[in-house]
């Protein structure tokens, strides 16, 4: 089995953060925001995250604030959940919560709150538990979960869970590693896993591991790496990641890198992204990989941030 070439994956990462103009840059221009986040965190899991210029990084992400306190993609762009907690990730990456105004930016998200318990993803309303996540995540990271109506959250998320043990982005919506890494990762944040058929979703998300060792999305799908990410940080939160065979999963994550240019794709052989790389990154720290910093499954951040956050380490 080869072996996971991290000089490489780091030269990659720091050329798609130079490369502003390039191809992938411009369609990834309205993402911009969530893929500082993947690239930077992949930095700082491969332990290199002062190959960036700090001050550079957090200039660009205050300029990405609007006056209703949420966060754009990138400067000029409309705020949304979702990048808001990129930002504020990629803050306490830095260990630079301290520039934000907290009641601002936790405002906001309250804000998105609905009345059955749900959070819109921004102005235009659409709901989806991708939403309940973030909003539990980012508020929990800021210390202020109290200022939303936390039972209701949950209620919406436990009405989420379907038959098969998983969840969907709705209720009755179909069941799927993403939503479902959403679902637990909010309830695990929150203290109320008593809500998951941990057995039900174990066997469910176990059975995401197909013969080439890598993991899907839902049943009969291609594997992909990003579902080491979704699927294995679930099994990790639910106590039951030994139901799966992480060896395979190394040897399926390791058969998607670029050994030249550096990166990882979905499967071998396609085109790496940052995405990917990410997320074969964080996948391989949850399988405990050597040299790779331990990242937290509910919070997708490194431990160390996770315990500088909550205990000041
Ligand atoms: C901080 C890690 C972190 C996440 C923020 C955005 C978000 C919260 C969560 C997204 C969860 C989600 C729905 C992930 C799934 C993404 C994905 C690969 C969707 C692909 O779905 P299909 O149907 O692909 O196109 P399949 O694999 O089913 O064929
Ligand atoms: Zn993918």
């Amino acid at each position: 089995m080869g072996e996971l070439a991290a000089d490489k994956h780091v030269k990659y990462i720091i050329s798609v953060e130079k490369k502003k103009d390039s191809f992938e840059s411009v369609v990834m221009e309205h993402l911009r925001m969530n893929g500082a986040y993947w690239g930077l965190t992949t930095l700082d899991l491969l332990g290199k995250l002062d190959a960036i210029d700090k001050e550079e990084v957090i200039s660009w992400v205050m300029q990405c604030q609007h006056e209703s306190g949420g966060f754009s993609s990138n400067i000029g762009h409309d705020p949304h959940i979702l990048y808001t907690l990129s930002a504020v990730q990629v803050l306490a990456l830095f260990d630079k919560l301290d520039v934000l105004n907290i009641d601002k930016v936790s405002n906001y998200i309250c804000g998105l709150q609905n009345e059955d318990g749900s959070f819109s993803g921004d102005m235009w309303g659409e709901v989806d538990t991708r939403f309940s996540y973030i909003a539990v995540c980012c508020l929990s990271i800021l210390h202020r979960l109290e200022k939303i109506d936390v039972d209701k959250a949950v209620n919406y998320i436990a009405s989420c869970k379907n038959l098969d043990g998983g969840f969907g982005c709705t209720p009755g919506g179909e069941s799927h590693a993403g939503q479902i890494f959403c679902c637990v990762g909010a309830l695990a944040i929150t203290g109320a896993l008593h809500h998951v058929d941990k057995d039900l979703l174990g066997w469910w998300l176990c059975e995401r591991q197909v013969k080439s060792g890598g993991l899907n999305g839902r049943p009969e799908k291609l594997p992909d790496v990003c579902y080491s990410w979704w699927v294995l940080s679930s099994l990790i939160m639910i106590d039951r990641v030994h139901w799966i065979s992480k060896e395979k999963l190394v040897k399926f994550i390791l058969d998607c890198q670029d050994l030249e240019n550096g990166g990882i794709s979905d499967r071998p052989d396609d085109a790496v992204d940052v995405f990917h790389t990410y997320f074969g990154i964080a996948g391989l720290s949850l399988l405990e990989y050597p040299e790779l910093k331990a990242v937290d499954p509910a919070y997708a951040l490194p431990v160390d941030v996770v315990n500088r956050i909550f205990f000041g380490k």
